[in-house]
């Protein structure tokens, strides 16, 4: 009765003992369906930001105007509340109608946006731009869609311009 019993024992340590390796099998192939799932989506991320900026390169763009200073030499942004929608593609036409050089900085707006170029003359520029200089009677124009909502400051930080009231607001919305 008492070698039965060990008998009996092993059994059960035999039977219990692939059904632990099984689980550990099972558990093991579930990690690794759920990185190779992750894998994936990691993959398929620059892929569909990819298939969005050509969604959005193709969108028109919306053409917004902004006057540095004006033929009066008045030290302001015409008009200096600017809104903007998050997503969408939008053309800036910066001019300088005065005598005066401005400049129009908005730094933290700058780095809520991704900027497509800026083109000004015969020139373009790619990539990020935090501060643009214009001079008498220059014109540039950014393109760019917003991405991060919030209100943003803009000023232009010519000695005694800012404190004039050359300053502005712009605003992207979800
Ligand atoms: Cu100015």
């Amino acid at each position: 009765m008492k070698t039965y019993n060990h008998l009996y024992q092993i059994v059960i340590t035999l039977l219990a003992f692939p059904t632990t390796v099984w689980l550990q099998i099972l558990r093991r192939n579930y990690v690794i369906l759920t990185l190779l799932l992750a894998l994936n989506f990691i993959a398929a991320t620059p892929a569909m930001a990819a298939n969005l900026s050509d969604d959005l390169l193709k969108q028109p763009a919306t053409e917004i105007r902004v006057s540095l200073g004006n033929s009066a030499n008045e030290l302001k942004f015409e008009p200096n509340h600017l809104e903007f929608e998050a997503g969408k593609r939008y053309q800036l036409k910066l001019t300088n109608p005065s005598q005066l050089k401005h400049y129009f900085t908005a730094k933290d707006f700058a780095d809520g946006i991704w900027t497509q170029k800026v083109e000004a003359g015969k020139v373009e520029i790619k990539g990020a731009i935090h501060e643009l200089e214009l001079k008498p009677g220059a014109e540039a124009e950014w393109v760019f869609v917003p991405l991060k909502s919030g209100t943003y400051g803009l000023r232009c930080p010519i000695p005694g311009h800012t404190e004039a009231g050359m300053t502005g607001e712009i605003a992207i919305k979800n």
